[in-house]
């Protein structure tokens, strides 16, 4: 994996990312036709893709060609490259499409520049990044070693801080479900295990801002089975410079099969209650 690049480098890279995510927000918002339609679906019939996440994503990657030339770039929609720097953008133009097609404010814009191969776990890290919520013009960002950031419309960032966690029976946790039947069913059975041991759960729509919410204490804990590595990049960074923990189950690193996010020592506590929960639902 890549060195994690100078300090220089990085105030950069958080510059570029809040830019770009910042640019992209406002264009799902302003140019949203008045009758968004599905453009295409992806893995199922309710995995959707809008004109308005294509062309988010063709922003991002035009306005990151242009100030970064010599990284990689991945993204939810069609079109990657590959890296000479080292670094690789991943972004996902809107994450929680469901809720944008629905208006539903509660929707991100992801970019994040990571180090190593994204396509790998375990093989890559963010070292900075950036996640807007178009609709309230919430902003988070952060670099390695550079603290977490919380930015308000039209306001200056302030440092962001994760708050001491409460016990696990009074833990809110933020989780999600996939597109395909199987998995939703094996993620239903994995919540009838866990629900009964926390406060409550809350199913938002979009990882992004899940895991902030994490660093913020909107919510407790989040944990979701099916995340892409641009679901994640940019708010893994966001909470773990905030103190938070973001991690797979037994020690793994966060990918596809889990995420587990919360601060210590919630964070152990739900790691194993979920990990227990996966052992008893089995297999998909
Ligand atoms: C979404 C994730 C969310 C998950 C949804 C969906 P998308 O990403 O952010 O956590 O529960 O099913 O996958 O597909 O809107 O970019």
């Amino acid at each position: 994996m890549s060195s994690v690049p100078g300090a220089e480098e990085l105030a950069e890279l958080e510059q570029v990312a809040v830019a770009a995510a910042t640019e992209a927000a406002r264009f799902v918002v302003e140019e949203r036709p008045d009758r968004l339609g599905v453009s295409k679906t992806k893995s199922t019939a309710t995995d959707v893709v809008t004109v308005m996440d294509q062309g988010a994503q063709d922003l991002l990657r035009e306005r990151l060609r242009a100030a970064r030339p010599d990284d990689g770039f991945l993204g939810e929609e069609e079109g990657g490259s590959t890296t000479r720097s080292g670094l690789t953008w991943v972004v996902d133009p809107i994450d929680g499409t469901v809720n944008y097609l629905y208006r539903i404010p509660a929707y991100a814009v992801s970019v994040a520049a990571v180090v190593g191969n994204p396509r790998v776990p375990g093989e890559w890290t963010p070292v900075a990044g950036a996640v807007v919520n178009p609709a309230t013009g919430e902003l988070f960002h952060a670099r390695t070693g550079g603290g977490a950031w919380r930015r308000l419309h039209g306001e200056e960032s302030t440092s962001l801080v994760a708050p001491r966690p409460p016990a696990l029976d009074r833990a809110l946790a933020g989780t999600g479900f996939g597109y395909d039947p199987r998995r939703r069913r094996w993620q239903a059975a994995l919540l009838l295990e866990v629900l009964p041991q926390v406060r409550d759960i809350r199913r938002i729509g979009s990882a992004a801002l899940d895991i902030c919410s994490v660093a913020t204490g909107t919510l407790d804990a989040y944990f979701e089975r099916g995340l892409n590595p641009w679901d994640m990049a940019a708010a893994w960074l966001v909470l773990t410079e905030a103190g938070g923990r973001f991690t797979g189950l037994a020690g793994d690193p966060p990918a596809e099969a889990m995420v587990v996010a919360a601060v210590e020592p919630l964070h152990t506590d739900l790691e194993r209650v979920v990990r227990a929960a996966a052992e008893v639902v089995g297999a998909e």
